[in-house]
């Protein structure tokens, strides 16, 4: 096919801007240099060959053998043009016609009406698309090459045609081989008379040209022998070399340089700021981790503040433990297995497991304060150096994470005091007191008992036996009220302390959980910065084959720079 290596390269070309223009437009580049007409125009126009020459030369048989396929149009118009292109540029009228053959591929072969029967006006539109041409042919038939009314077109036409026109001696099919030598030689000479040098001159038979086309091949051997194998192969060195087709390509080569070497300088202008949009994210979260740790290293405040709810509890517990151990409370547990102890542990935890856990919201609360303060200072800051939005403070995340810490400090209080084991000393106490109790109670009723029969089986109403021992019954009663009242206050006293003394260990006892809750606290920073994370992401995601990609076709837009 015609200037198929100019085509080869310039498909390549072709392919590189479309994959340039997609990169531009998938990393917001501008792309402006490949948007232009003159751009496009470059990488699509087709090959243009436009034929002159008298009527019957053969310049619609010449054209025609070309893609093998006849473009003969009964239209009566002067110029027909047969191009496989939707969107032509030119405008049809009552001198041109355009004619759809996709046959032609990436030619525009433009026939022409015999020279002579053309009219001024005509011509003038002739010499308008000479300049666009890739190639002007001259057809001169063999039965008469010294065709003068062509010459004198020729000749007319020279400055608009430059060097890219020939003379097809057509129809040497008609002639026997001899007088080819001579009559080219005419041509020459004519040629130099009338251009000042010599023309190229291809002879061709479109006769035999067209004979060599068949449905499925081209026959080689008829295809030689018509000429038209030279002459394609001549017009495409020339095509090939032709200075406003290598501009052309080299005008749309420059618009792809700027594209890619600004696409080069935005991905890595890009890739800078993903690096710095980490780092920033790195010490904004260092610092949080910064306050983190200060908040743990400051723990043994809120710790001795959570350790103390077991102090603030002691008048409490101690008024239920004195209720407990008060007269008729002794009294029923002498008579049964009793839960002094156990219930007043049980209400220790109570109460001490709920203030616990009001406390802990306090401390989340102010922990929480703490955090949206830090956050509004710097928030605006990390805004400035980030082109992802930075989200307000997460403060419904950090209530939930108050409710969690108040619940997790609550149950590590809870379970603290029950290794305190509180109860123990509280029990052996009261089991003690209420055995000392229970042996004079027994003596008590013993006495009593002892009276009754006594004063049952004695005959004397004046025996003062039974009295005496009753007296001593009553005696022993007053000395078990009041030794009940002191062992009771003695109990109390020292279950006070044990509480009170227990503050400190409780606190020892609730550290570990307490440090875990404050660490976990500050996770409430994780989902503020989940959108700046995801947009690092996504920017690492893409800019690594974007990289890869604009590399490869810097590359395989410098090796193409080397085919012209
Ligand atoms: N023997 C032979 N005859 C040819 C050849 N090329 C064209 N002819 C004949 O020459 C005549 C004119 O051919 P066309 O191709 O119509 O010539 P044209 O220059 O287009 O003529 P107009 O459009 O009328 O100006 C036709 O009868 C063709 O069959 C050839 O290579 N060899
Ligand atoms: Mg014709």
């Amino acid at each position: 096919m015609l200037g198929a290596e100019y085509l080869e390269t310039r498909k390549r070309l072709e392919s590189i801007t479309g994959q340039i223009r997609t990169l531009a437009l998938r990393t917001d580049t501008p792309s402006d240099e490949l948007e232009t007409d003159s751009v496009r125009k470059s990488l699509k126009s087709p090959f243009r060959i436009l034929v002159c020459g008298e009527k019957e030369s053969g310049k619609t048989a010449f054209l025609s053998s070309i893609v093998g396929q006849s473009l003969a149009v009964s239209e009566q118009k002067a110029i027909h043009v047969f191009g496989s292109n939707v969107l032509s540029t030119e405008q049809e009228d009552e001198v041109l016609g355009y004619h759809r053959v996709t046959e032609v591929g990436e030619l525009e072969l433009i026939d022409t009406r015999g020279i002579s029967e053309l009219n001024q006006q005509e011509l003038e539109r002739i010499k308008e698309l000479m300049p666009t041409c890739d190639y002007v042919l001259w057809i001169v038939s063999s039965g008469n090459p010294w065709a003068s009314k062509t010459w004198d077109f020729l000749t007319e036409a020279r400055e608009l045609v430059g060097m890219r026109h020939a003379i097809i001696l057509q129809q040497i099919d008609l002639r026997p081989a001899d007088d080819v030598p001579i009559l080219l030689d005419h041509l020459r000479s004519l040629s130099v008379q009338r251009v000042g040098h010599t023309l190229p001159i291809h002879c061709v038979s479109a006769t035999i040209a067209a004979a060599a086309w068949s449905q499925t091949y081209k026959d080689p051997k008829r295809w030689n022998i018509s000429g038209y194998e030279s002459f394609e192969s001549i017009l495409d060195k020339q095509i090939s070399t032709s200075q406003e087709r290598e501009q052309a390509l080299r005008h749309a080569f420059n618009g792809a340089k700027i594209v890619i070497d600004r696409l080069e300088v935005r991905i890595l202008s890009r890739a800078r700021a993903l690096r710095g949009d980490k780092h920033v994210l790195q010490a904004v979260e260092a610092e949080v981790e910064r306050a983190r740790e200060t908040e743990v290293k400051n723990a043994r405040e809120n710790l001795n503040r959570l350790g103390s709810v077991v102090t603030e509890q002691v008048e409490h517990t101690v008024k239920y433990a004195s209720k407990k151990n008060g007269m008729i409370g002794t009294l029923i547990s002498l008579f049964t297995r009793g839960d002094g102890a156990v219930a007043v542990e049980k209400r220790l935890q109570e109460l001490v497991s709920e203030s616990a856990s009001v406390r802990a919201r306090e401390i989340a609360f102010s922990m929480l304060r703490q955090c949206e303060q830090h956050w509004n200072i710097m928030r605006p800051e990390l805004q400035r150096k980030m082109a992802v939005n930075v989200v307000d403070f997460d403060a419904r995340g950090f209530e939930r994470k108050v409710d969690e810490f108040s619940t997790k400090m609550e149950h590590s209080t809870r379970h603290a005091l029950v290794l305190l084991k509180l109860r123990r000393l509280l029990d052996r106490m009261m089991v003690a007191r209420q055995q000392a109790l229970k042996r004079i109670l027994t003596l008590v009723l013993a006495l009593v008992s002892a009276a009754g029969i006594i004063g049952y089986l004695s005959d004397d109403l004046h025996n003062e036996l039974p009295f005496l021992i009753l007296g001593i019954a009553g005696l022993l009663v007053l000395w078990m009220v009041w030794y009940g009242k002191k062992t009771k206050d003695a109990l109390i006293d020292d279950y006070a302390d044990t509480i009170v003394d227990a503050r400190l260990h409780l606190a020892e006892l609730i550290e570990n959980d307490y440090i875990d809750e404050v660490r976990d606290f500050f996770n409430g920073y994780f989902p503020m910065f989940e959108n700046i994370r995801r947009y690092l992401v996504e920017g690492d995601y893409d800019l690594e084959p974007n990289t890869k990609e604009s590399h490869e076709l810097f590359l395989k837009l410098k090796a193409k720079q080397q085919d012209f």
